[in-house]
């Protein structure tokens, strides 16, 4: 038998020997995230269900069933960042999704409309599309994923949500951040991910402003999430510690679904 021959032998009887772990630490993941392993290596960016480096992936794999706390606690960091990808990448067209079809999106008037903020927060003026361009914007080409069974890479550029908590006054020691949507659709951050560098107001979308279709006029875009969790066409923010679910999250999805 060769060496690679001996060694290929060796790691399919560790994979073996693993497989009761793995799917263990799988459903674990699944019960405290929402996610499978193949979610969580998509929005992680770390390879852990294909590949061609057999060795490492199997390393990672045993490491992972052998320090489950580990896992754990990386799963909760909330300064992980979600993978970036070159602009080569952006897929188009973009794929529409939401609990209506697209004939159904909410008709939105520019003139009137106006986020609302609420809750703990010291400054609740109302902001306008025009005020919310004028904060420094970030952008980021980044992986949406649906917990349908489909992803794909896009680009949103807006306000961090952080830089526009600060600037209301938000308290940032609440446990949540709450949006309301213009269609019968809402949803709730955890603090630690609504400060998350890489989650942001969105008000473009692949460089020009956000279609109607993707959230227009505004839209939270949560890279280190599944897709149920940044709302489109929002037009109301609030601050509070009592939990505000979500629009799917009360028919029974995971809250949490994210890295
Ligand atoms: N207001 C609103 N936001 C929403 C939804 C919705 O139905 N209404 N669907 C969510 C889901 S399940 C997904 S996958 C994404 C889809 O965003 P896209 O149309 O930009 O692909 O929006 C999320 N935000
Ligand atoms: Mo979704």
């Amino acid at each position: 038998m060769s060496r690679d021959e001996t060694e290929a032998k060796r790691l399919r009887a560790l994979r073996r020997e693993i497989q009761p772990e793995l799917v263990k630490l799988e459903r674990r993941l699944f019960l405290r995230s929402g996610l499978s392993l193949g979610a969580l290596s998509l929005l992680s960016g770390c390879d852990l269900s294909t590949g061609t480096n057999g060795t490492l992936i199997d390393r990672t794999l045993w490491a992972m069933s052998r320090a489950n706390d580990r896992v754990q606690a990386w799963l909760f960091d909330p300064n992980k960042l979600a993978p970036t990808y070159p602009a080569s990448m952006i897929d188009t067209p973009f794929r529409f999704n939401a609990y209506y079809p697209p004939d159904n999106i909410p008709e939105i008037d520019e003139a009137t409309w106006k986020l609302d903020v609420s809750g703990l927060v010291a400054d609740k003026t109302p902001w306008t599309l025009q005020k919310l361009r004028a904060l420094p914007q970030e952008s980021q080409i980044t992986r949406h994923i649906c917990i349908e069974g489909w992803s794909q890479i896009g680009q949103w550029s807006g306000v961090p949500l952080k830089a526009f908590l600060e600037r209301v006054g938000a308290d940032l020691t609440a446990k949540y951040v709450g949006f309301k949507c213009a269609d019968r659709y809402y949803g709730s951050l955890d603090m630690p991910s609504a400060l998350h560098p890489q989650t942001v107001l969105a008000l473009d979308f692949g460089g020009s402003a956000l279609p109607l279709e993707y959230g227009y006029p505004l839209r939270v875009r949560v890279p280190t999430k599944l897709g149920f969790k940044s709302p489109k066409h929002i037009v109301s923010v609030f601050v509070t510690n009592d939990y505000p679910g979500g629009y799917w999250e009360d028919q029974g999805y995971n809250w949490f679904s994210g890295i």
